[in-house]
């Protein structure tokens, strides 16, 4: 059977993912998300089949919800001691995380049970980091923590293909759904 890795996101306006991608820039270490990449996940589907996919794309599409006003502030570290990524958090999408999980599960494509901590990944690290990494990018944290971005407005969101590549993941647009009313 074939499947698709997949994921439900927000895109996000271009001139937030060039501030983005800056920011990111701006830390001497780990691999900055390429700009094209940014986006705001709401859920990540994991690897569905084209049956499901067909459903929940119908589902999607019969779903109604407003635009949603983001606001991105603050820089966190995701991954306990070791961290994997740092993000920028996001606030204003939880509604419609919530309305597409339920969508989701209604196509037959159950999801984990996880609280949802809205957030813009900005740079991935190696699983080991070398000596003296880690204060440099606490002290990076503390530098940037004010970051806070003017709140804006996204009109749609996207179910996306996830290729992956030994040089990192390409996203794919497979539909967008109008965010309206
Ligand atoms: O945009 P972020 O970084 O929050 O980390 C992956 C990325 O999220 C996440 O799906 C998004 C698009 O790739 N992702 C990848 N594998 C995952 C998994 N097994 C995962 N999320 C949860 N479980």
């Amino acid at each position: 059977m074939v499947c698709v890795r997949c994921f439900l996101a927000l895109p996000l306006p271009e001139a937030t993912r060039e501030t983005l991608a800056d920011l990111a820039h701006a830390l001497p270490m780990g691999r900055p998300v390429p700009e094209e990449n940014l986006h705001l996940t709401l859920a990540f589907l994991d690897e569905v089949t084209h049956d499901d996919l067909e459903r929940l794309h119908e589902g999607l599409e019969a779903m109604c919800a407003p635009p949603v006003t983001l606001t991105l502030s603050g820089l966190e570290l995701f991954g306990g001691k070791s961290p994997a990524l740092m993000a920028i958090l996001a606030s204003g999408a939880d509604a419609l995380q919530g309305k597409l999980v339920r969508a989701a599960g209604q196509a037959g494509i159950p999801l984990p049970r996880r609280r949802f901590r809205g957030h813009v990944t900005l740079t991935r690290f190696p699983r080991r980091m070398e000596p003296g990494q880690l204060d440099k990018l606490g002290l990076f944290l503390q530098s940037e923590a004010a970051t806070r971005l003017p709140p804006f407005e996204v009109g749609h969101f996207a179910l996306y293909a996830s290729h992956l590549h030994p040089e990192g993941a390409r996203h794919e647009v497979l539909a967008q759904y109008p965010l309206e009313g």
